[in-house]
């Protein structure tokens, strides 16, 4: 971050606690049969249960949070599996340009896949020290700082790879495509 940006997006306001947003309930997850896919615009599918995913590169990330119904939650620790460890799994066709993450639940969000390749995008079992809680996604979800939060998906199961872009839950409802908060992307 240059010194001229500011940290709080326009629109935003700062709040101590961490507020939850769920569209419908908590889902109920047992370990013992979690599974993660990787699928799509693959060359092979990939399918990990829980013993394998933990065993992947673990990585840790420290990024704000920018909810797109205006708060905003800073310094939070993530710990978890990089989207591109785990993208580096499958043969992803070169066609791919977006994905589209999917949850237990339902819910589903789509992201291109340039915002996914850095540093601070994480698969998270863990925010700040402790295991990440169920009404917070546990007990994984995507995380995916530069965009607004309803792009990183709790309860996240699943990884598709697309040749092009599909709106996913929220976007289907008028959320924006892309969902930058530095140039409010709130709507599409
Ligand atoms: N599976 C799932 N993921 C989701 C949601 C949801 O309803 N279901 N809500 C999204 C929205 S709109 C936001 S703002 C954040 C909220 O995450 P939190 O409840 O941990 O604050 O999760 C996002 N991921
Ligand atoms: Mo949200």
């Amino acid at each position: 971050m240059t010194t001229d940006q500011p940290r709080l997006p326009d629109g935003q306001r700062l709040t101590d606690g961490f507020p939850t947003l769920t569209y419908g309930g908590v889902p109920n997850i047992d370990l013992a049969t979690w599974d993660f896919r990787i699928f799509g615009a693959v060359e092979q599918e990939v399918t990990l249960n829980w013993e394998q995913f933990m065993a992947l590169p673990q990585s840790t990330d420290h990024s704000d949070i920018h909810c797109v119904t205006t708060w905003s939650k800073y310094d939070n620790d993530w710990a978890g599996v990089l989207f591109r460890d785990v993208m580096a799994l499958a043969k992803v066709n070169p066609d791919a340009t977006h994905v589209m993450f999917h949850s237990y639940g339902g819910y589903t969000t789509n992201v291109p896949l340039a915002e996914l390749l850095g540093d601070d995008v994480l698969f998270a079992h863990t925010h700040n020290g402790q295991p990440l809680e169920a009404e917070h996604g546990g007990p994984l979800r995507g995380v995916v700082p530069k965009l607004y939060f309803w792009k990183s998906a709790k309860w996240v199961r699943g990884v598709e790879f697309m040749a092009g872009d599909r709106p996913g839950f929220w976007e289907m409802y008028g959320y924006h495509m892309h969902g930058d908060p530095w140039t409010e992307e709130r709507y599409g």
